[in-house]
């Protein structure tokens, strides 16, 4: 018999995704009442159990049956019909049903509503076919809604939106990117037209992710406002009519995207869709669009985190029982050292997105101080720009530990890839957060707050002796960041956008080393044990930070 023939290698199987998961279980420990986390544990088994089970094959059948755009029927009628597989309703139905956009305003877990709502989205997520991009749009669409529009006109949408029941619940969607620019907002071409007691929008919307959502939130410029940002006011759009037909808008096609393949991103045309200003219509929309943004780059940062956290599954797994050289991979000095590198990168954004729920959580239910809510301006696009970029990198490495396998199609590794790919770009490139990184220092003074916060970290984890080259090496980065920072104030506007990239990367880098350090010295306190991990993570993040300050 031909020994090819009789060739095989045994898939990485999945363990439940919560229970395999110390460092989330661990940071649950420590930041939700043991009391509310007893209460919320059998839905996070339950997301993990279904992450590694059923979702799998649901994921699978939703990318290989992509959506569909049918532009007219039979007979010539304009229908513009976008059909998606039956698979992507189900991932809906899961994510509804597990109320992931509405924990945050579930008033029982008040300010960690976040922490477990992103601890369920940080389960579904890698699992789920790229649903957590309509479930972060409802999500952000809704505290949108709460903050900034009349609650007697969008309380029924924003009960929908939050609605735990898969036939009741609405999902929206972001229109802002037009031909003339994503990141240049202010170029935007959309026409917001007043006609009788309606306004009306005339436009394209070049990327509206999710077109099988409910409803959008919008910005368009109200005629005769002023040109740039400031002329735009921030619309609430329902897609359909009470007859089920299009709201004035026309499906021009799908995009053919590199990855997310499930997910229907379309280009449409506004012909006079019925639009409802959020707020006054006088006022500017960006700063209302902006409270949108920064949850939908929280999402992005746990989307992130999770795909790493997955990829790392996936490679421990196989590395399991993958035989090379004739030991395990998992045997070999070399690839054990690269699977640790891998950890030290996954658990070191997942402490920085994590940190960003937490502290949202606390400003969304009124707990933060001044300080937390600053902290939480900047941490923010730093969480976005840093995780999407290790996310590539991560899934890259990820791939290369399947050899030829993390090449082909049907493993399913190479999708991590395409996917982890959107991440820097979509709701704002590396560019664009770095520079509302500065513009978060310059109005709000939120490096002091960041610099005071590592810090304090530091501070608790003196004298814990497996942990005194990482705080030295922490510390030092700090230091050499503080004398950057004070650098700033004389060089030219031109000189400071140029290096905001660099500087973005040193800042997140070094609160990630402090955040790292922190969790081993808890870790060492409540569970040696277990500590091994979060002190092998925080000492090689330290050994690299110390170069970024
Ligand atoms: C997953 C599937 C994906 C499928 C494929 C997708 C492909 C990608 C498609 C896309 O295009 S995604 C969308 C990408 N675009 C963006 O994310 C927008 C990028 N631009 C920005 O983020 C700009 O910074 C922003 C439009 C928000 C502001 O630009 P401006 O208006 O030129 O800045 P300006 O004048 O400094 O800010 C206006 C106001 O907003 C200021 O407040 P005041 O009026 O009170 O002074 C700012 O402080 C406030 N602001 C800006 N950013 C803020 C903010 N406030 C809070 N948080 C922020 N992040």
């Amino acid at each position: 018999m031909d020994p090819a023939a009789s060739f095989f290698q045994e898939p990485p199987v999945l363990a439940n995704q919560y229970q395999d998961d110390a460092v989330l279980r661990a940071h649950l420990q420590r930041v939700v009442p043991a009391e509310m986390l007893a209460g919320v544990e059998a839905q996070l088994v339950a997301m993990g159990e279904q992450a590694a089970g059923h979702m799998l094959a649901l994921q699978d059948a939703a990318e290989a049956n992509p959506p569909q755009h049918v532009p007219y029927d039979a007979w010539g009628r304009r229908i513009d019909e976008v059909r998606t597989d039956p698979a992507w309703a189900e991932l809906g139905r899961i994510a509804a049903m597990a109320g992931l956009a509405a924990l945050p305003h579930d008033p029982e877990l008040g300010p960690h509503g976040r922490t477990v709502q992103m601890a369920l989205a940080y389960l579904f997520a890698p699992s789920a076919a790229t649903y957590l991009c309509p479930i972060a749009m409802t999500d952000a669409a809704a505290r949108t809604l709460v903050e900034h529009g009349d609650a007697g006109v969008f309380g029924a949408a924003i009960e929908r939106l939050t609605s735990r029941d898969p036939d009741h619940a609405w999902t929206s969607g972001q229109w802002m990117t037009e031909r003339e620019g994503g990141s240049d907002v202010g170029a935007t071409a959309t026409r917001a037209v007043r006609d009788g007691d309606v306004w009306r929008l005339y436009g394209t919307k070049w990327f509206t992710s999710a077109v099988t959502c409910d409803v959008a939130l919008a910005l368009a410029r109200p005629e005769g406002a002023a040109s740039g940002s400031r002329g735009l006011a921030l619309f609430y759009v329902e897609l359909h009519g009470v007859d089920g037909g299009w709201n004035n808008l026309r499906v021009n096609r799908l995009k053919d995207k590199l990855g997310t393949r499930a997910l229907p991103t379309a280009e449409l045309d506004l012909e006079g869709t019925v639009a409802v200003p959020v707020g006054a219509v006088d006022e500017p929309g960006v700063p209302k669009i902006a409270t949108m943004l920064n949850l939908t780059r929280l999402h992005n940062s746990v989307a992130a985190v999770a795909g790493m956290r997955r990829g790392l599954a996936l490679a421990e797994a196989y590395a399991g029982v993958r035989d090379a050289f004739g030991r395990r991979l998992v045997d070999l000095p070399l690839h054990a050292e690269t699977l640790r590198q891998i950890a030290a990168q996954a658990d070191g954004g997942f402490a920085l997105a994590f940190r960003v729920a937490e502290l949202c959580g606390r400003a969304e239910a009124g707990a933060a101080t001044v300080d937390e809510a600053r902290l939480l301006r900047i941490l923010t696009p730093l969480a976005k720009l840093f995780t999407g970029k290790q996310a590539v990198s991560v899934a890259s490495e990820v791939l290369e530990c399947f050899g030829g396998a993390g090449y082909i199609e049907d493993t399913g590794l190479p999708r991590l890839l395409r996917d982890a790919q959107v991440l820097p770009l979509w709701e704002g490139t590396t560019n664009v957060l770095s520079l509302d990184v500065l513009r978060a220092m310059a109005r709000d003074d939120a490096a002091k707050p960041l610099v005071d916060d590592v810090g304090r970290m530091l501070v608790d984890a003196r004298g814990v002796d497996e942990l005194a080259d990482a705080v030295a090496a922490v510390d030092a980065a700090s230091r050499a960041l503080g004398d950057r920072l004070a650098t700033l104030g004389a060089a030219s506007d031109e000189v400071v956008a140029a290096g905001a990239r660099s500087l973005a990367f040193a800042l997140a880098g070094t609160y990630i080393g402090a955040l790292l350090v922190d969790a081993a010295a808890w870790a060492l306190s409540h569970h040696p044990e277990r500590a091994r991990g979060a002190v092998a993570s925080a000492s090689r993040w330290a050994a690299s930070v110390s170069c970024l300050g």
